[in-house]
C-alpha cells in the first residue's frame, strides 16, 4: 500500500488564508510573519547546537537592562535584526538587546514597526529549560519615512499581529493577527512549521498559579490576598490549583495558554515598576491572551490600554484565565493600588475606544 504523506497546513499557507480575510491586504504582513518564522527556525538551529559549538554562556557584556547577555541572546538578536531588515516590509525595529530602535536603510524601508525580545528566559539556557522569542508588530503610525516615538510608544491595542516562538522539546510558533490564536509545530524533517493547534482558547479552569514565591516578602498587599484566595480553592477533596513556575515567561505563559492558568510578576518593593517589559513582552502576550479568551492587566487596567513612556518600560503583569485576572484586578483596586509605576507617570492608561 503506497503511503501517502499528507503534509499538514504550513505556517505560510495559514497566514495566507488569514490574509484572504482582508481583501485590501498587499501580502506584506504575510511576508513579514513568514520571515519571523524563518528567523525562529534559524534560532532553533543555533539553540539545538549550542552545547556542541560552544555558544552557551555569557557574551561578556551587559545590556541596557543591566543583564548579563548570553552568547545565544546576541545570536538571536542579530538573526531577528538581519532577517527583518531584509524583508523590505519594516521601517524600524526595537529589541530588548538594543538601547534604542534600529532604523532600516532607506532603500529597504517598509511600513511596519516590529518589537521583540529575541531570546526571553535566556538565563535558563545552560539548564536546558524552554526559552522563547516574543514579537509585536505595528503598522507605522507616523507619516513619511522618518521614524518617531509615536511608532513605538503606543497602546498594545494598535498591534496588527503578535506572537512567540518557544524552543522546548519541540519548537512551536504561536501567532495572532486578530483572528484568533493559532499554533504550529516545527517538523524538523521537512523544515516547516505545521498547524498543530488551530484556534487556541484558554481552557475554562484556572489550573496553575505561576508566581515567584521567593519575592513574597516584597509583594504589595493585593498580591498576598490574591495568592491566598487562589490557594483557598483547594480543599481536602480536590486540588483545583497547582503551583507551576518555570521562571521563563514564554514557557509559563504557553503552559497556561494551553492548560489554563494565571501568571503574575507584580511590581514590588524590589522592582518598583515590575520586571517584565511592557512593549516587547507583556503587550504581545496580552494580545495573544485576549484573542484566546483570556486577559492581561497591570493590576489596574488592561495591558493593551497602557502607553509606555520609553522603549524599555517595565510593568506589573497578571495574565491568563480571564476570571483569575479579573479577580486580581478587583483585589488590587479594592485594597491598595499595585506598585504599577502609574504614580510616577511612567505610563498612562488610554481610555478604551468607545465601540460604535
Ligand atoms: P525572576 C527571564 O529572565 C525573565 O525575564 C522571564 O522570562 C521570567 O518570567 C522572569 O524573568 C523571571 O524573573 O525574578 O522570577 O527570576
Amino acid at each position: 500500500m503506497e503511503s501517502k504523506m499528507e503534509l499538514g497546513t504550513t505556517l505560510t499557507q495559514h497566514i495566507l488564508s488569514q490574509q484572504r480575510l482582508h481583501p485590501q491586504a498587499r501580502g506584506e504582513l504575510t511576508g513579514l510573519l513568514t520571515q519571523i518564522g524563518v528567523a525562529a527556525k534559524v534560532i532553533t538551529s543555533q539553540i539545538r547546537q549550542a552545547g556542541l559549538i560552544n555558544i552557551i554562556g555569557s557574551a561578556g557584556r551587559t545590556n541596557i537592562q543591566g543583564e548579563d547577555v548570553q552568547k545565544l541572546d546576541d545570536l538571536a538578536n542579530r538573526t531577528m535584526l538581519q532577517t527583518l531588515a531584509r524583508t523590505g516590509f519594516v521601517a524600524a525595529m526595537a529589541s530588548e538587546e538594543e538601547d534604542d530602535w534600529v532604523e532600516v536603510k532607506e532603500d529597504k524601508r517598509g511600513t511596519y514597526c516590529v518589537l521583540f525580545d529575541p531570546l526571553d528566559g535566556s538565563s535558563n539556557i545552560d539548564a536546558n529549560i524552554s526559552i522563547g522569542t516574543i514579537f509585536s508588530i505595528y503598522r507605522k503610525a507616523s507619516a513619511g519615512y522618518d521614524v518617531t516615538r509615536r511608532d513605538f510608544l503606543r497602546p498594545g491595542r494598535e498591534q496588527v499581529a503578535a506572537g512567540y516562538a518557544i524552543y522546548g522539546s519541540s519548537t512551536m510558533f504561536i501567532y495572532t493577527t486578530g483572528q484568533g490564536v493559532h499554533g504550529f509545530t516545527l517538523d524538523p524533517t521537512v523544515g516547516e512549521f505545521l498547524l498543530s493547534h488551530p484556534d487556541i482558547r484558554v481552557p475554562e479552569k484556572t489550573k496553575s498559579l505561576s508566581v515567584n514565591q521567593a519575592n513574597e516578602p516584597y509583594w504589595p498587599k493585593w498580591v498576598h490576598e490574591f495568592v491566598k484566595q487562589m490557594i483557598q480553592r483547594n480543599d481536602d477533596e480536590l486540588r483545583r490549583v497547582s503551583g507551576r513556575h518555570i521562571g521563563s515567561l514564554v514557557a509559563d505563559f504557553h503552559r497556561n495558554l494551553l492548560q489554563g492558568g494565571v501568571f503574575l510578576y507584580p511590581a514590588d518593593s524590589m522592582n518598583r515598576h515590575g520586571k517584565l517589559r511592557l512593549l516587547y513582552e507583556c503587550a504581545p502576550l496580552a494580545m495573544i491572551a485576549e484573542q484566546a479568551g483570556g486577559a492581561a492587566s497591570n493590576g489596574e487596567v488592561p495591558i493593551l490600554d497602557l502607553v509606555a513612556d520609553r522603549l524599555h518600560r517595565r510593568t506589573t503583569l497578571v495574565i491568563g484565565n480571564r476570571e483569575a485576572v479579573e479577580l486580581a484586578t478587583r483585589i488590587a483596586s479594592g485594597n491598595d493600588l499595585p506598585e504599577t509605576g502609574m504614580e510616577s507617570g511612567a505610563y498612562r492608561a488610554v481610555e478604551p475606544k468607545k465601540n460604535g
